[in-house]
C-alpha cells in the first residue's frame, strides 16, 4: 500500500523539478537581463535562470518537488518593469 501511494505521489508531477520558459516584452539591453536573472536568482524554488536577450527568452528550472506558479512569475517581471508574453512549462 505503502509503494502505491509513493508511485502515485511521484507521477503527481510535484514531486518533480519545472521547466519553465517565459517570454518578456521590454526587455532590451544585458541590464535588463541581469536585473531579471538577479530577481529569480533571490527565489529559493529556482534551480537555475538563464536569460536569452535575442529571443527575449527567460528559462527557468525549478528545484526538485518544486514550483513557481504563473502569478509569481508575471508578479515579478511586471515590477521589473516588463511584460510577460507568454509562459510554457514542460
Ligand atoms: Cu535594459
Amino acid at each position: 500500500m505503502k509503494k502505491i501511494l509513493l508511485v502515485l505521489l511521484l507521477m503527481s508531477g510535484n514531486a518533480f523539478a519545472e521547466e519553465i520558459s517565459v517570454k518578456v516584452q521590454g526587455m532590451v539591453c544585458s541590464m535588463c537581463a541581469q536585473g531579471i536573472k538577479k530577481k529569480f536568482s533571490a527565489i529559493k524554488e529556482v534551480k537555475t535562470i538563464d536569460v536569452n536577450l535575442d529571443q527575449k527568452l527567460v528559462s527557468i528550472s525549478t528545484e526538485e518537488g518544486r514550483n513557481i506558479d504563473d502569478e509569481t512569475i508575471k508578479k515579478i517581471i511586471t515590477e521589473a518593469g516588463y511584460n510577460v508574453a507568454n509562459i510554457e512549462r514542460k
